[in-house]
């Protein structure tokens, strides 16, 4: 199994859209193994986008994810990292295919109501930034868990 850090961000917190988010991510089967919500501080907002230093979109970028509250979690599944962005679409939301979750809820690429990471090393470098390793509960099975050890393997 992999892991991703998966956030719902203020737009999407401020609009009431925590359980639709979570929901799809349960309803794939995918496993959440850490959940707070947080309000962003100046640190872990630089921490978490310190990749786009310098680039125009990048003090508004600081200044919209530290305005609210936001939902960070981990999330475990089969190709999780993969998963997770397609459920998400594309950075701007009309050209996200129809039925992601930026499709659905979002307007602008500034305000694109989740973030989730998009390889192993950004990954494990988010988690850690929003979590404590003793924050995570891991090592329990889902239903969905229980299905696939009892599928053969995918070549
Ligand atoms: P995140 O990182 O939030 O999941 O988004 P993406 O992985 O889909 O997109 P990204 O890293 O390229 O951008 C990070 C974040 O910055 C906002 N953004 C991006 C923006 O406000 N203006 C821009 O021109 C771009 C490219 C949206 C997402």
């Amino acid at each position: 199994m992999n892991r991703t850090f998966v956030a719902i961000k203020p737009d999407g917190v401020k609009r009431g859209l925590i359980g639709n988010i979570i929901r799809r991510i349960e309803h794939k089967g995918y496993k959440i193994v850490g959940l707070k919500m947080l309000q962003p501080t100046l640190e872990i907002a630089e921490q978490h986008y310190a990749e786009h230093k310098g680039k125009p979109f990048y003090q508004s970028l600081i200044n919209y994810i530290t305005s609210g509250p936001i939902v960070a979690m981990v999330v475990e599944g089969k190709n999780v990292i993969e998963g997770m962005r397609h459920m998400m679409g594309s950075t701007v939301p009309n050209d996200a295919q129809v039925g992601t979750i930026r499709a659905d809820f979002a307007q602008t690429k500034e305000c694109n109501t989740i973030h989730g990471s998009d390889c192993c090393e950004s990954a494990e470098r988010e988690i850690n930034i929003y979590f404590k390793p003793e924050e995570l509960c891991e090592g329990w099975k889902t239903m969905m868990e229980y299905v696939w050890e009892s599928m053969p393997e995918e070549s």
